[in-house]
């Protein structure tokens, strides 16, 4: 069996091997296949740019296909940086250069350490060929912290405090991450309509 992620990022990739390995999936990214094109995330919502993904992909290649489209919404900034996180620093930012933006506005609208709540969503979209999509998505609440902490997982992971055990996502292991976070809830949801998804 094997599971094809529509994703170049491999701190996302990390994240679902450790799952589909699980269930004896072969999980692949498109860091395998340098022949496929870069899809382009032309949607206004995580939906829309997890289905480009999946759906071009699985019908380029006819394989199972998986894409995740997430991001990060901090509340004082209305939601943002939300679908637009990984580029929230120019188009094509590193993780560095969007936590730092990401610092550089908060700081600048002063907002108090209460006042820093925000949350992680993903969307994941599973296309097959010949048949509807499955649509799951997940969620995280946490607040932002003021310096970067913890040297694990990826992204804005040092700067995100998970509301239940104060530790940045960046201080958790990937086991820890993996049993909390917005995409693990999505996966577990995942998981309660595959079988059923899987014989339509
Ligand atoms: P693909 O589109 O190739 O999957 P991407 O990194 O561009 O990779 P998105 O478009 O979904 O992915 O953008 C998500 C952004 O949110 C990106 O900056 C990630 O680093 C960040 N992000 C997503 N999940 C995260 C997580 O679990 N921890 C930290 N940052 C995360």
């Amino acid at each position: 069996k094997s599971l094809l992620i529509a994703t170049r990022n491999e701190g996302k990739t990390r994240e679902f091997k450790a799952f589909f390995s699980h269930l004896g999936y072969t999980v692949k990214n498109l860091n395998d296949f340098p022949e496929l094109p870069d899809v382009a995330e032309t949607g206004m919502t995580f939906e829309e740019n997890a289905r480009l993904k999946a759906e071009t992909i699985s019908e380029l290649t006819g394989e199972l296909v998986l894409a995740d489209d997430s991001g990060l919404m901090v509340d004082v900034l209305g939601g943002l940086p939300g679908v637009w996180s990984a580029r929230f620093a120019g188009p094509h930012a590193t993780d560095a250069a969007n936590n730092a933006k990401l610092l550089h506005e908060l700081a600048s609208t002063a907002v108090t350490p209460e006042k820093r709540t925000a949350k992680f969503h993903t969307t994941l979209v599973v296309a097959a060929p010949d048949k509807p999509s499955l649509v799951v998505e997940g969620e995280w609440l946490g607040a932002i912290a003021t310096i970067p902490k913890g040297d694990d997982g990826f992204g804005y992971d040092p700067l995100f405090v998970d509301e239940a055990t104060g530790k940045t996502a960046a201080q958790l292991t990937l086991a820890q991450k993996n049993k909390v976070s917005h995409r693990a809830l999505a996966l577990e949801k995942l998981l309660t309509k595959w079988p059923d998804w899987q014989k339509s």
